[in-house]
């Protein structure tokens, strides 16, 4: 790709000149092959479908990753062969990965961290829930069940794993779900006691209990009884109501956590079961204060069943949780697509990439028709205009334990796929250390991209804070460009799971000259429970880069 025609180019050759000089330039102009008479503007191909590019590797298989600052990714897999040894040959299974220079550092655990579960403390410590069993041989580790292990983000590349003997969960949890409460602390919900194919009664886990403990200790939850067998990390989004939506299998509820009570049943989704290993994906769509934070859910994908020919499913229900009485609304999700990741990109669209057409979730044999095609969703266009097709593809399958993380810059990193035990890299769908980075259309749909600075590090709920931005050449003063600011938290990503991923709208004002943006910070810790996100300010839908920021109760919460 020639890479000078390709990138986008704002020529101007009509600047300021003497008459005479001018004079000459025409003249020389009719001989020249380069002479446009007007100024010119070349747009991208990739303003269109983005650009997809394989850059850096991750060292140990990604099944699980979560952004921990601006510029470093956490990876965690299980105890297993990994490409990435320590000098004693002893195979790492979690590193930290660098987004400026894509390398990585190993990350010495102890204990298996076997299809975990993952979450922030609102004071910015990360903790790491549950895992699998012992593992002996060339690469050792404790068993994980109960884990609980603590990782604090630095930016200089000093952090390591932190795990405690004491101090652990109450139950064994495989396949739990992590939420980051309002109060700050975890809420801990589901599993199963041991690895499995598909829960079963016996090793059910149908309770919730939170990291720090709370004094309510270990709660029983029926519903996990209800949801049998495909309810392995159920969904949880905290509400603007302080309630908790949980979805499992193809059932859903308004749970109030903090007095164990169902608040409302909701209408099953239409079609197949969408948890594991039936695997589909879900988000909260963007949080608006212009619509009260009104709250929409969205659900795409899965399987009909468990068998390896088994077909993956086409579509996604939608329901507005604002409704009386809400129903899901079912839409196409396109392609059938089991184990899609879906992040939020920092306009508030959402990106869909990974998964399979065929099969269910787990090891050996059971993913098949890797679905290379991203897919962007608009959730503000009505029905039948919300997808972005013909995007830039990639040929790397990424079926089960697969990641995608929006990172700051406004790309998305992509990661693992790891669906043969033990790990195979010759395999016809072989463990994956390679990443890819998609570029999303907004980069090149202009020269310039916003420049935002003066961003605090920490404000508290509904604290005004001010910022400085250069909008450059997307918007001149005394124009009128469209200003969006929000706040996004990727979450913990492992098996189409983006555990606390939320995105939120932020009230604004832009001076006239359009040199600073006041800003409101998320009323309330229901709307964006406490803890770090990224800001992002978009001008006519093109995102700045986006700067770390904390949200808390009292700045003092914040001990990193
Ligand atoms: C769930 O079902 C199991 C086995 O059927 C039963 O022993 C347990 O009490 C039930 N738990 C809840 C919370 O309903
Ligand atoms: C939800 O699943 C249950 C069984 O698992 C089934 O009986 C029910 O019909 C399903 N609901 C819908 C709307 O398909
Ligand atoms: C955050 O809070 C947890 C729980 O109280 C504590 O264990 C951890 O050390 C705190 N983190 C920092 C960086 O102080
Ligand atoms: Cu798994």
């Amino acid at each position: 790709m020639r890479s000078i025609a390709w990138t986008v180019a704002l020529v101007t050759l009509l600047g300021a000149s003497t008459q005479a000089q001018k004079e000459q330039k025409e003249e020389r102009r009719d001989f020249s092959p380069f002479y446009w008479s007007q100024s010119q503007q070349f747009m991208s191909p990739y303003a269109s479908t983005g650009k997809m590019e394989q850059i850096g590797r991750t060292g140990v298989a990604a099944m699980h990753a979560t952004l921990l600052n601006e510029n470093k990714i956490l990876i965690i897999d299980k105890a297993e062969w990994n490409e990435a040894q320590f000098d004693s040959g002893q195979s790492a299974f979690s590193v930290e990965y660098d987004l400026e220079t894509n390398d990585y550092r190993l990350l010495p655990l102890e204990t298996n961290t076997f299809c975990s579960g993952g979450g922030f403390l609102g004071n910015g410590t990360f903790i790491s829930t549950g895992g699998g069993e012992r593992v002996g041989r060339t690469w050792k580790a404790a068993p994980g069940w109960q884990s609980i292990r603590h990782f604090n983000p630095s930016l200089d590349g000093s952090s390591e794993w932190n795990e405690f003997t004491t101090g652990k969960m109450v139950e064994n949890r495989w396949y739990p779900t992590v939420e980051t409460l309002p109060e700050g602390d975890l809420f801990i919900i589901g599993g199963s006691i041991k690895g499995a194919a598909v829960n079963r009664d016996e090793i059910n886990v149908p309770s919730y209990e939170f990291w720090p403990p709370r004094s309510q200790g270990i709660v029983d939850m029926p519903f996990l009884n209800e949801t049998m067998p495909y309810n392995l990390y159920p969904f949880t989004f905290v509400l603007p109501d302080g309630n908790m939506f949980i979805f499992a299998n193809n059932q859903s509820i308004i749970f109030d956590y903090n007095n164990n009570k169902v608040v409302k049943r909701l209408p099953d989704i239409p079609g197949v079961p969408r948890s594991y290993p039936l695997t589909g994906g879900a988000l909260m769509l963007p949080l608006d204060p212009a619509n009260d934070y009104n709250v929409e859910i969205l659900i795409c994908g899965g399987s009909e069943k468990m068998k390896n020919n088994a077909v993956a499913d086409d579509t996604c229900g939608r329901i507005n949780l604002g409704d009386e009485n809400p129903k899901w609304e079912m839409d196409t999700f396109v392609h059938k697509r089991l184990m899609p990741d879906g992040v939020f990109l920092p306009d508030g669209t959402i990106f869909w990439a990974n998964g399979c057409q065929r099969g269910w979730a787990g090891y050996n044999g059971r993913n098949h028709d890797p679905t290379f095609e991203p897919l962007i969703y608009n959730p503000d266009e009505k029905k039948g205009e919300r997808w972005t097709t013909g995007l830039a593809d990639t040929n790397i399958a990424r079926m089960y334990h697969s990641v995608a993380l929006t990172i700051p810059d406004g790309r998305v990193w992509i990661a693992g796929s790891n669906s043969v035990s033990p790990p195979d890299v010759l395999a016809e769908y072989p463990t994956e250390f390679r990443v890819e980075y998609y570029s999303p259309p907004y980069l090149f749909k202009s020269a310039t991209r916003p420049l935002i600075s003066h961003v605090p590090r920490a404000v508290t709920y509904g604290q005004s804070f001010d910022i400085l931005v250069n909008l450059g050449e997307l918007a001149q003063a005394g124009s009128d460009p469209e200003i969006k600011v929000a706040i996004l938290r990727p979450g913990f990503s492992t098996h189409s799971m983006h555990m606390s991923q939320r995105y939120v709208v932020l009230k604004h004002t832009i001076d006239s000259d359009l040199q600073s943006i006041t800003i409101e910070a998320p009323p309330n810790a229901n709307i964006f429970p406490p803890g770090s996100g990224f800001l992002y300010v978009l001008c006519n839908g093109v995102p700045a880069k986006g700067a770390e920021l904390f949200v808390e109760h009292n700045v003092e919460d914040l001990m990193i």
